[in-house]
């Protein structure tokens, strides 16, 4: 079989270029240690009501200052729909699911994890500008998929 001398060239380089990105992905999963975040935790999304400390979703506010937020994500809400920090407040987010996956974006922070029933998924983000923030989903999830929001008053 003939291959033309240019053909070969582009293989070559589209085969090359993708063990280098896989070595870069390598890299930074193992030597630079970035993974997924958490996913580790596992929860029975039919017993939510029931599991602490998802039977009751919010904030608490620990001894040493900071704040973990639950969340639990259902068609098309996030319980709880409202919440309030004061600024410079460091907030560990709990996220699952009741039902499907969702998402939850937290614009204009670090915070972008998905929902996923069975799991809990776990990000940090310390709030040093004050002002009203949106949560949404941007996992697409139904039929009521735009609508579903809460907000996070940092004041
Ligand atoms: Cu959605």
């Amino acid at each position: 079989m003939h291959i033309h001398r240019y053909e070969r060239w582009w293989m070559t380089f589209g085969i090359a270029m993708l063990v280098v990105f896989l070595l870069m992905i390598g890299f930074a999963a193992f030597a630079d240690n970035i993974n997924p975040p958490s996913g580790l935790q596992q929860v029975d999304p039919q017993k939510l009501s029931q599991t602490p400390p998802f039977d009751k979703p919010g904030l608490r506010k620990l001894p040493n200052g900071t704040y973990e937020a639950y969340y639990v994500a259902e068609v098309f809400n996030f319980i709880p729909a409202t919440l309030s920090v004061p600024v410079g407040s460091k907030v560990t987010f709990y996220v699952t699911s009741a039902d499907v996956v969702h998402g939850f974006f937290i614009p204009r922070t670090d915070i972008n994890m998905m929902a996923i029933p069975g799991w809990v998924n776990t990000q940090s983000h310390t709030f040093t500008r004050s002002g009203d923030y949106l949560l949404i989903c941007h996992e697409y999830c139904g039929i009521g998929h735009q609508n579903m929001f809460a907000r996070i008053a940092v004041h």
